[in-house]
């Protein structure tokens, strides 16, 4: 189908979140084009791609007139297997550090997105066939980690409400958001509270502080609603570990205190969602968390796996965890993508497909978590940049029902 080459691409620099400078890609066909942006990690992963060789995004702007602008004319955007294929090879590296995963992402979904508009079909439809689910929204509410200052030491306390819909479970998640914001001001003496990168609440307070005005909150929204409301931390353990110990603000603990700590989330406090409890290189005492509480929580993978099928396929066998976070930008397009979704469904794990703490106006994670049917879709609670995903979910929701 000749309608369906690449007659041109192109590359703008935008700003995210955080105001920095992110990649923009757009493909154009005869009759149609494709536009992505790719968002920014802070707390990334060591074995995530690169996102811009030597941390510099002109870097990948060059790299993309010099050598990739051309190769790409005349392609059939159709074989997206192939055009992935076609940037690792012009890349030549095994981890896009020549061109930068943050301009393999933007290219490769934007690809994507040129032939689903081409087809007629919603992105989600073309990746995902046929079987689409609507997943739960996990809603970041109060934090710090690398995504705000003297917040707590656990990057991110989430929650997710089973309302009926996907829309009511987003505003469950906002009341308790709002709640959680007056509870912590009433601790500050009234003073404003600020937000983190992610748009949840931070502030000078202890990690247990943080569960306690959660849990009051989630249960007060709870009651006053009759609706179900999950709890869940993303420890991002790997940001605070440091000579064999996790450096809490007031405390430190060794391996065995802080896979008892991550086991206590769960069996004392109730919390369902647990990611990253332990560093990123720790398949065995993940393991040894799934064995613990594995059957009443989703032991989640996110440094540990940078969404790379080789790292996925380690904790199948180890039986590390129960389920596995999705970022496009960790592995660089949107085929690696894939195969580590089916990798990990295919072996009973659940998926969850993430934002990044810097991202854009983009919705390509929304359509991804409908068709890869994962359990949760992850991202902040409020801010443009979250609810611009949360909110396609709301009408992808109308769309299949
Ligand atoms: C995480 C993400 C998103 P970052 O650790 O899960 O919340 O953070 O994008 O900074 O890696
Ligand atoms: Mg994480």
């Amino acid at each position: 189908m000749e309608e369906m080459e690449i007659i041109d691409s192109k590359i703008d620099k935008i700003f995210d979140s955080r105001g920095n400078p992110a990649i923009e890609a757009t493909i154009f066909l005869n009759y149609a084009s494709g536009t992505c942006s790719a968002p920014a990690g802070a707390s990334t992963g060591k074995t995530e791609v690169i996102a811009y060789p030597d941390n510099n995004i002109q870097n990948s702007v060059d790299f993309f007139e010099k050598h990739v602008r051309n190769a790409l004319n005349g392609f059939n955007a159709l074989n997206q297997a192939g055009f992935d294929e076609l940037l690792h090879d012009l890349d030549g590296t095994d981890n896009f550090s020549a061109m930068g995963g943050n301009l393999a992402t933007a290219l490769s979904i934007a690809n994507a997105k040129a032939v689903s508009k081409y087809l007629e079909l919603p992105l989600y439809r073309y990746v995902g066939g046929l079987h689409p689910e609507v997943p739960r929204p996990m809603g970041n509410i109060i934090g710090g980690g690398k995504h705000s200052k003297n917040g707590t030491t656990i990057q991110e306390f989430l929650v997710s409400s089973q309302g009926k819909t996907f829309y009511d479970s987003v505003y469950y998640n906002i009341l308790v958001h709002r709640r959680v914001g007056e509870k912590l001001s009433l601790k500050l003496n009234g003073q404003s509270v600020g937000l983190g990168d992610e748009k949840a609440w931070t502030a000078d307070v202890s990690d247990e502080e943080a569960i306690d005005i959660l849990k009051s909150a989630v249960s007060e929204i709870s009651s006053e609603n009759k609706v179900k409301i999950l709890m869940g931390v993303d420890f991002a353990a790997d940001s605070f570990y440091e000579d064999e110990k996790y450096h809490y603000k007031n405390s430190t603990k060794t391996q065995d205190e802080q896979i008892d700590y991550a086991v206590s989330l769960n069996k004392e406090y109730g919390f369902y969602f647990i990611e990253d409890p332990l560093y990123d290189n720790d398949f065995k005492g993940f393991s040894e968390i799934t064995r613990k509480i594995g059957k009443d929580a989703l032991i989640v993978g996110d440094d540990l796996y940078t969404t790379n099928s080789k790292r996925i396929q380690k904790g199948i066998d180890m039986k590390s965890t129960n389920a596995v976070l999705i970022k496009v930008n960790q592995i660089g397009t949107l085929s690696d993508t894939v195969d580590s979704v089916k990798l990990a469904t295919k072996n009973g794990m659940e998926t969850v497909v993430s934002h990044r703490s810097g991202e854009t106006t983009d919705d390509f994670i929304a359509h991804l978590a409908v068709a890869f049917n994962s359990k949760f879709i992850k991202t902040g609670t409020i801010g443009g940049e979250r609810l611009a995903k949360l909110n396609e979910v709301i009408r992808l929701e109308e769309d299949l029902i």
